[in-house]
């Protein structure tokens, strides 16, 4: 906007200083015409001036003479003058020259001396200071300091006499009739070594004359002059010049009303070429700025306005590449906003889409069904066919679902993940049928290339709005329903609410089982083993409990695995080991002398640290191996044979106890434990809880001890619940028991006073 108002502004002030250059030129050239031409008039006029002041004189001079002569023949006055007799003399001088108005008569007698004059006074002192030829009758003089024109003649009687001469001054009525004939301001000035001695001058008595210098332009009185001197004598230091003075102002008055019309014509020119500036600014920018705008526009992601300048210069090219560039950035920016929400393997949607769709869907209130289809293992499918194939077979599934689909279904696909339909207006038992259809579809034999597969799809289903409220949660959920599904009769899972919660509980747990020990969550609990043939109780086994900041306490069955799952159960060992040794210290220090079993995992076994680790924290706190033992179960054993057997191994060296947990639970005969470094054997709880009651059990019991007695392991019966139980295995030989009955875990102090209250319970028991 800001440019476009300056390049009116700039257009503008070109046009309008070109014109003020131009016209100032065109002003200057005609006021120098007009001033040399004025300057040429008054020449002209000065010097037709200065003939006709040389023809005045002339005919002044002749008047003079005329005059003159007729005097000096006249013979009374010849008479007069050859007889001396001064009076008749100067009464003729005076008659003569009031007769042709000369200023001055003179009569000069022999000697040159003038004798007589016309003035009225007698005798009077004639001064005549400088005479020059003028004309040829004439002469000028400075007579009494003033400028005469002066005509001689001789005085003969029939000799010479005397002289005569009549003056004429150069004085005002002269310089006036010399005005109204020429024109010119006239003035005459005689000076003596250039001190004016006398002036007149039409200009009046301030007329300066004109400096010597100067014979040109001058101005007096705000009237501009072309001065012209005509010097008429010049001797013994007098000077009489005749100043002519042409006014220029006439001839500059042309030039005044030129002056005039040039301002007005400048202003008219100022004007219109203000105008047409403006229009051709206007012309220039409104298409800019009507560009600018279309511009803007684009940058504001409007595509859809053509572009276009009805015009065939620049700026029409211009808008012309401004629309192909429209063209090409709405190209582009539709291929991102495909690309956005298209995968780019299948071309189908993707999950953003998805998402989307699903927004819409739960907004407007319809309900639907978000349905996942995957491969069944697909990772191992990817690892037999390599990645290009797999990449194929997804295409040509993609291919076959695209044809099976109901109409206004979405079909999206996320790598890895498999499919993703949504399918709006379905109920759960329809979503099941839509999925049994597809994924019966996806089962058909598939070919790719040379490859020929028949691969095990499954299916996970969610529905809105029952099951969920929003997109995030939907997808979520639909991963959980997947989960739920295998290969067979459960191919297809819908998503169960009560799920989601066990999931989120166990996200959880996994989460926070790592900070359990430094949030010092977790404690240890200690349960009673009885020593069935003495009554007494020299070991325990320790167990780990964990309560939650929120969700408190949580059973070792369900965090333990978790553990296992994270591989926090190092960690958590760690912890444990530390607590019971330090536990055990504190007993030996007390006088209190017991083992303590703890439980390991599978990963504990695979860790070749373990041992170490279990050495040096043993030989820290100064324990002696002996107050300690592990338990494992089977299963755990089975995990890594060969580490854990070496594991178990070094254990062994390093003289602790070693039990096998949960004898029965698992498929290991006696015969492979019987390889095993371990004394002692812990019976399964599930075949001593209903020892009293059950026949089977009490059987599968019996064999167990005599087997494991013959191996030379000690047997520890779990589970123990009751008295009855409890004397069964007394009279079938079982070394240890340990149970509700005797105790549950118990926390250290609560443990101590239990030994301090039941030290002779069971001795007296055995006795009984
Ligand atoms: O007492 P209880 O319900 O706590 O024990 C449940 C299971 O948890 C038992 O199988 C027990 O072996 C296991 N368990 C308890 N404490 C620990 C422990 O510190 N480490 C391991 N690995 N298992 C434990
Ligand atoms: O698997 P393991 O041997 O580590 O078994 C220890 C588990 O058995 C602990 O969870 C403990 O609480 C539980 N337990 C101990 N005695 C009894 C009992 O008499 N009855 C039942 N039901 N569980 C017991
Ligand atoms: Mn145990």
């Amino acid at each position: 906007m800001l440019r476009i108002k300056r390049l009116r502004t700039r257009l503008v002030l070109l046009l309008f200083g070109l014109l003020v250059l131009v016209l100032g030129a065109v002003f200057v050239a005609v006021y120098s015409a007009t001033d040399s031409s004025a300057n040429r008039q008054a020449r002209q006029q000065l010097d037709v001036g200065s003939n006709v002041f040389a023809r005045l004189l002339e005919l002044r001079a002749r008047e003079l003479s005329s005059a003159t002569q007729v005097l000096v023949a006249d013979f009374g006055f010849r008479d007069a003058v050859a007889s001396g007799d001064l009076p008749t003399i100067r009464s003729a001088l005076i008659n003569q020259s009031a007769r042709i108005g000369a200023d001055e008569a003179l009569f000069f007698d022999l000697a040159g001396q003038v004798r007589e004059s016309s003035r009225t006074e007698v005798g009077a002192r004639i001064d005549i200071s400088a005479v020059q030829p003028l004309t040829q009758d004439a002469l000028l003089a400075v007579i009494d300091g003033r400028p005469y024109l002066l005509v001689e003649a001789v005085v003969m009687a029939p000799v010479m006499v005397g002289q005569v001469a009549m003056a004429f001054r150069l004085d005002e009525a002269l310089a006036l009739e010399m005005q109204k004939l020429t024109g010119l301001q006239v003035s005459f000035v005689t000076s003596l070594d250039n001190q004016v001695l006398y002036r007149i001058s039409t200009l009046g008595d301030t007329y300066e004359p004109i400096p010597n210098e100067s014979n040109n332009a001058l101005t007096i009185e705000d009237e501009s002059y072309l001065g012209l001197r005509n010097i008429l004598l010049e001797q013994q230091g007098y000077q009489v010049s005749a100043e002519l003075l042409s006014p220029r102002s006439e001839a500059l008055a042309i030039f005044d009303l030129l002056k005039q019309e040039l301002a007005i014509i400048t202003l008219i020119a100022l004007t219109l070429s203000s105008l047409v500036a403006m229009v051709i600014a206007g012309n220039l920018s409104r298409p800019v700025k009507q560009l600018a705008d279309s511009a803007r526009q684009i940058g504001l992601g409007d595509f859809s306005q053509p572009v276009s300048l009805p015009r065939d210069d620049e700026l029409g090219l211009l808008a012309s590449s401004i629309d192909t560039m429209r063209q090409g950035i709405a190209e582009r920016e539709r291929q991102i906003a495909h690309s956005a929400y298209h995968d780019p393997l299948t071309g189908l949607a993707n999950v953003l889409k998805v998402a989307e769709r699903l927004s819409e869907g739960v907004q407007a209130g319809r309900k639907g069904a978000l349905i996942r289809l995957f491969l069944d293992a697909e990772a191992e499918v990817l690892t037999s066919v390599g990645q290009t194939a797999h990449s194929r077979l997804m295409v040509a599934y993609a291919g076959r679902l695209n044809t099976v689909i109901p109409t206004g279904g979405l079909l999206a696909y996320q790598p890895g993940q498999g499919f993703l339909l949504v399918l709006d207006g379905l109920d759960v038992d329809q979503a099941v049928i839509a999925s049994d259809l597809l994924l019966t579809a996806l089962s058909e034999r598939m070919q790719v290339d040379e490859v020929k597969l028949t691969l095990t799809w499954l299916a996970g289903i969610v529905v809105w709005p029952e099951q969920g409220s929003d997109a995030e949660s939907l997808l979520r959920q639909v991963g959980i329903a997947a989960a739920d599904a295998q290969p067979g009769p459960a191919r297809i899972a819908v998503y169960q609410a009560k799920r989601d919660e066990a999931y989120m509980r166990r996200m959880r747990l996994i989460r926070d089982i790592h900070f359990a020990p430094q949030l010092k969550e977790l404690t240890v609990v200690y349960q009673p083993k009885l020593d069935i043939r003495t009554g007494e109780v020299r070991q325990l086994e320790a167990l780990m409990r964990w309560t939650h900041s929120e969700l408190g306490a949580i059973r070792p069955d369900e965090f333990i695995i978790l553990a296992e799952q994270t591989g926090s159960i190092h960690r958590l060992t760690q912890w444990m080991l530390a607590a019971v040794v330090s536990q055990l210290g504190y007993w030996i220090e007390q006088g209190l002398e017991m083992q303590v079993a703890m439980n390991l995992s599978a990963l504990d076994l695979d860790n070749p640290d373990f041992p170490e680790q279990v050495a040096r924290i043993l030989r820290a706190q100064e324990i002696p191996a002996r107050y300690i033992a592990f338990e494992v179960t089977e299963s755990a054993l089975m995990n890594n044979p060969a580490a854990s057997l070496q594991s178990l191994r070094r254990l062994r060296e390093l003289d602790i106890e070693l039990a096998i947990d949960d004898y029965g639970t698992g498929y290991s005969s006696l015969a492979t434990i019987k390889s095993l470094p371990v004394q002692q054997l812990k019976i399964d709880k599930s075949f001593v809880l209903n020892l009293a009651t059950s026949s089977d059990d009490l059987v599968i019991v019996k064999s167990t001890i005599e087997l494991a007695h013959n191996m030379g392991l000690k047997v520890v019966a779990e589970g123990v619940e009751d008295a009855d139980s409890l004397s069964r295995l007394q009279q079938l030989g079982c070394n240890v028991a340990q149970g509700y009955f005797i105790s549950r875990p118990l926390a250290a102090r609560d443990l101590e006073q239990w030994l301090q209250a039941n030290r002779d319970t069971y001795r007296q028991r055995e006795l009984s």
